[in-house]
Parts: C-alpha cells; structure tokens; sequence
C-alpha cells in the first residue's frame, strides 16, 4: 500500500490507522505551499483531486477519509469496525460521516475566514457559535461512553480525531469540555498515534 500523504492534513488520520492495524505501508510525502496552504500539484498526478489522503493499493487508487478507513477495516477482517450492538453500529456509520459530513465545514469556513483581513474577523463571529453546537454534542456523548462507538476504539473514532484537534487548535476546544479532552489525551497517547507522529514528520495539531 502507498500513502500519499501531506502534511498538517486529514492524512495523519490514516497513518494512525495503519498503524494501529499493524499492515504495512510506504509513505509519500507532500509538502503544502506555506503561502497558499495548497497540496503541490504533483498530488494531481496521484488523483485529478490533488487532495490528501490518497491510498493506492491492489492496483486501485482510493480517496476520501472515511472510504479509506472503510477500505482498512475490510482489509483487516472487520478490525476497528462497528461493535456488534445495533446502537454502536449506527453511532459507529453516524461519526464515520459526521465527522467529514458536518463537523469539518464549519471549521474550514473558520479557517479561510481567518486569512481575510477585518471582514473575516466579524464573519468568524458569526461561525464559532455553529461550531459550539458540534462541540456541546460531542461532548455529550463523549460523557456517556469512552470510545464513540461505543466500548471500543473505532475507525469512527480515528475519523474523529482530525475535526477535534482541529477544533483545538484553532476554534476554542479546551478543558471546558473535559470528556473530549480527555477522549483526545488518550487518543494522543497511543503507541500507534505516536508511531504515526514519527513516521508522518511534523503535525501542528498533536
Ligand atoms: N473529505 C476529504 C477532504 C480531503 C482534503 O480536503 N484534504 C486536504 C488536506 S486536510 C487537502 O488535500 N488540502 C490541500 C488542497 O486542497 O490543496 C477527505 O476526508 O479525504
């Protein structure tokens, strides 16, 4: 399997995942523009997206986040897949969505709205109160089980963790919310995280 994988993005997510599943992999990197904060057109080559992650495997190129750690859970017979409980098995399909679905776009509007000058400024006014409601919710339900599926560390928990460390470091995620904090402390420490860490080079949101 290849990774193309750029940094500070969405990608950190599946290296985590491989290596918590322990399959193994070979690693691209891409670099962003520092000014434009855009993937390298080199990544078009890869996909006509040019975004990251990228899985290459068997011959096929695969996208999308949550369609690559569907693919990863497959692979390896149903690891980090739901838990056998109707419930956990629907929250389990619910945050595998949400996570890209709804949470990600109030963020990323925060953050273009960011780099533009005195106007973005009362914009951002207007979105962190959409993104508190995300936060309220999660952590509601971070407060009645460990995991967000349920018992279990699952793929919809590493689908999670880019939108909260996000959520972190740019849009008011602190100890306020103790049962998220505390979900992405033992996210972080992780030998598997770690090991992605070393593997994947710098990352702001750890
Ligand atoms: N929903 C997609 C989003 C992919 C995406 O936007 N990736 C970002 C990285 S966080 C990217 O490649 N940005 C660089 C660019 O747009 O040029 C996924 O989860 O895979």
């Amino acid at each position: 399997m290849i990774v193309h994988h750029l940094n500070n993005s969405r990608s950190q997510r599946i290296l985590w995942m491989l290596e918590e599943l322990g399959l193994p992999y070979e690693l691209r990197r891409y670099e962003r523009d520092p000014e434009t904060m855009f993937a390298p057109a080199e990544l078009r080559k890869v996909h006509p997206l040019g975004k990251s992650p990228v899985l290459e495997d068997d011959g096929r190129t695969l996208v999308e986040s949550g369609a690559i750690v569907e693919y990863l859970v497959d692979k390896s017979g149903g690891k980090f897949g739901p838990p056998s409980d109707r419930d956990g098995q629907l929250r389990y399909r619910m945050f595998l969505h949400y996570a890209e679905g709804s949470m990600m776009p109030p963020l990323l509007i925060k953050l273009v709205l960011s780099r533009i000058p005195i106007m973005g400024k009362v914009a951002m006014k207007r979105i962190q109160p959409m993104i508190d409601v995300h936060l309220d919710y999660v952590e509601a339900e971070l407060s009645r089980r460990p995991w967000f599926a349920g018992d279990d560390l699952s793929a919809a928990d590493v689908m999670m963790s880019f939108p909260l460390e996000a959520a972190r470091s740019r849009a008011g995620l602190n100890e306020s919310r103790p049962s998220t904090i505390a979900w992405l402390e033992r996210v972080q420490s992780r030998p598997a995280y770690q090991r992605a860490l070393e593997v994947g080079g710098p990352y702001a949101y750890a």
